[in-house]
Parts: structure tokens; sequence; C-alpha cells
């Protein structure tokens, strides 16, 4: 656990002073400044900076508790949604964003992700995705392309990718996006309409990682950006079918594929919805 006010490195703010261990290059390090400028930006709106908490997944993209000077708690490998959902329940006022990787979400953590769909918390969920478990040296993850040869998995991956923007889709999120971490300032827009998204929004990021899986670095000419304009159900479907993650073909779409209101889980819940209201935590309650 965490409580912000580390050292900051001088002239970035949000930064600790701490020397990120990620490969030189890794796009882990755009995620990064992407979700710090994204979070200061919010900051020069009128959002708390005492109001933000994280919390991580373990793997690569977890280290960043380490590097964004925010509040939070450092999870546990596939468990960063429950624990940002109890850390809502524990005020449902706070902005969580949990960041996360594909390894981590959507294995480990696949049954906390499509109920939080289902569910609809109030919280931003960001998945790093190197179609890799990459901090264990690269083995296949639910999205990784099918025959990738690995030292776990030496005849090449048997399974079909899994489509998570479909699985989002039609488990009920009311928020999906899909970013390309290397385009910072795009990243940096849709994590900011991810934390202002009164729901769960999820955003899937594009993270090629450079060491442990080098043939997902070759799709830069399918990635194309999405207008932003409201979609049904169906044309954020069609959309998510345009790449299989399989690599070789198809168009990959970035941007905002779907975005829809229904009640979230503390509204549902009157003890919570009232300290909403009164934007007050349990503490404040008892006095
Ligand atoms: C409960 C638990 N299961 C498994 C592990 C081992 N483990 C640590 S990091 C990691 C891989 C993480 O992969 P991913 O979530 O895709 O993140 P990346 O390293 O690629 O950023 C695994 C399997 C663990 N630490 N804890």
């Amino acid at each position: 656990m965490k409580n912000a006010m580390k050292r900051e490195r001088k002239g970035q703010p949000l930064a600790t002073d701490v020397n990120p261990t990620w490969c030189p290059g890794c796009p882990d390090h755009m995620i990064f400044e992407s979700a710090r400028r994204a979070v200061l930006s919010l900051m020069k709106q009128g959002y708390k900076r005492e109001n933000f908490a994280m919390v991580s997944g373990i793997g690569c993209h977890g280290k960043i508790f380490d590097y964004l000077n925010l509040s939070g708690i450092y999870g546990l490998h596939g468990r960063a949604i429950p624990t940002a959902i109890g850390m809502k329940i524990g005020n449902p006022n706070l902005k969580v964003i949990a960041f996360t990787g594909d390894g981590d979400t959507y294995s480990e953590g696949m049954e906390h992700f499509i109920h939080a769909c289902r569910f609809n918390p109030n919280m931003t969920l960001l998945v790093n995705d190197n179609q890799s478990f990459s901090l264990t040296t690269g083995q296949a993850t639910p999205t990784s392309q099918q025959g990738w040869k690995t030292k776990t998995e030496p005849l090449g991956d048997f399974n079909k990718p899994l489509n998570p923007l479909m699985l989002a889709l039609s488990a009920g999120a009311t928020f999906v996006a899909r970013c390309n971490a290397r385009d910072i300032e795009h990243t940096q827009k849709i994590i900011e309409e991810a934390v202002k998204h009164n729901g769960f929004s999820y955003v899937e990021i594009i993270q090629d990682c450079l060491i442990f899986n080098p043939e997902a670095l070759k799709r830069d000419k399918m990635i194309y950006k999405l207008t932003d304009k409201k979609r049904t159900f169906d044309e954020a479907m069609n959309l998510a079918k345009e790449f299989d993650y399989n690599l070789k073909d198809g168009k990959i779409p970035i941007g905002i594929f779907y975005k829809t209101e229904r009640k979230t889980l503390e509204e549902e819940w009157p003890q919570l919805n009232n300290l909403i209201k009164k934007n007050i935590s349990w503490k404040d309650l008892k006095k």
C-alpha cells in the first residue's frame, strides 16, 4: 500500500524519483506518460489529486505503481479488479484506476473482468496488452497469436486468441476503448474520457513487447483511428470483429468503440449512493 507524496522527479509532476526498470523503448514508459498527463489534465479540470487512487496487477505493467505518485494498492496478479472494487466500496467517491496486463486480466483475472463488465462499478480498467506474459519471460496469454512458439509452447500456441473487446461488450461494459501505447496524446485523451465516464470504463492498450513477442511489432499499417461518435452496440461489435488478435490481417481500430449509461454498482446500493450524493466517506457518516 502506498500513500502519495513520495519524492517527485524535478519538472515531472506525479512522477516519483524512482528509476523505471522497464526495457529501454518499452511502450510501458509511454503508457505511464499518457496516464501521468491524463491525471494532470483532469486535475486542471477540477479533479482533486487526493481523490485518485490506483491499483495494479503483477507483471511488467504493474511496475507503474512505483513510478506514478498516486495513493493506492500494489495488488496481486489477476486481482486488480476486485481490489479496485473494494476501494470503491470503501470510498465510492474515489476515482480508481486499475493498471493491468493481458495475462493478468484475461487469464487469472478473467472472472473478475467479466463480472466487472456486468456489475458496472465506477472505475477505470487499463489493460497493457503485449499478447505475452512478459515479466515471466514470454509465455502465451489468451490474446497471443495462434501458433506462437515460446519456451512453454514449443509446438506453438494451439488456441485461437480471445477477442477481449467483443467479450467486454457482450458482458455489458458501458465504456469500451482501444488505443496504441506509442500514440501518447491519443492514449492520454482516451484515459481522460475513461476516467470521466460514470461506470466501468475498459481500455485495451496495444503495448508491443520488444523482447518476447517481436512478431507483434509489424502491425502499424493496420491501425486506424475511429471518429468520435455515438455507436450502437451492433456497430461497436462489428468494429471489434475487425481485428482477431492474430496479427497477420485485418484492420485495428483504435478509439472509443462504445459508450452508454447504466446505473453503477455503487448507485445500486442505497448506502453507497448516499455517500456519493453527500460526497462523503463512511468515516464522515459516523460524525
Ligand atoms: C497469483 C500469481 N500467479 C502467477 C504469478 C506469476 N506471474 C508474475 S508476473 C506474471 C506475468 C504477467 O503477465 P501480464 O499480466 O501479461 O503482464 P506483463 O508482464 O506482460 O506486463 C505471472 C504469471 C504471480 N506472481 N502471482
